[in-house]
């Protein structure tokens, strides 16, 4: 018994050092909680008045935490403009996206243009013109080819009488 708390513990040093050496992500021990290759760095909220329920949902991390009890929304009327931004750890060869919002349906961007960088400068579009889904609260966005990015800016494009809500986004991985 003794003998396996010290491996416990000696295991969870090694890990407690490995993030503070920036390493996090490697073996820590267990599995990773969610896909942790990417976070969603920014949006266009802005100055936007914050609803009642603001603090509960004006949240990027909440884009991206495994649970579809949570969400990021746009907290008002989804206008062309209205962006989010990831960042990957480090660049990944990118095929789309999938963005749900299966819990609030009519919550998708009904148009959207999809821009990636590689070191955050200099942009290209991976999806013009895309539109969102119109059941089920899916959108899958598939990039014109598989493209190795750091960075993706999702923009609506068109008005709708809706928030934008993104319960958990998912990346297409190509490699
Ligand atoms: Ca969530």
């Amino acid at each position: 018994m003794a003998a396996n708390i010290r491996r416990i513990t000696s295991r969870g040093a090694i890990c407690l050092a490995t993030v503070l050496a920036g390493l996090a992500s490697l073996s820590c021990g267990g599995p990773p909680v969610g896909d942790e290759e990417f976070t969603l760095i920014a949006d266009s909220l802005g100055d936007v008045p914050m609803h009642p329920d603001a603090l509960k949902v004006d949240n990027l991390e909440n884009a991206h935490d495994g649970s579809m009890a949570t969400r990021w929304t746009s907290v008002a009327n989804m206008e062309p403009g209205f962006f989010v931004e990831l960042k990957f750890v480090r660049p990944r060869k990118v095929a789309g996206l999938v963005l749900n919002t299966k819990p609030s349906p009519r919550d998708f961007p009904r148009k959207f243009v999809v821009e990636v960088s590689r070191d955050g400068n200099d942009w290209e579009e991976a999806a013009a013109g895309g539109t969102g889904a119109t059941k089920k609260g899916i959108t899958t966005i598939n990039f014109d080819r598989p493209r190795e990015v750091q960075y993706v800016l999702i923009t609506v494009s068109e008005a709708a009488p809706y928030w934008w809500s993104i319960y958990e986004l998912e990346v297409k991985y190509a490699e």
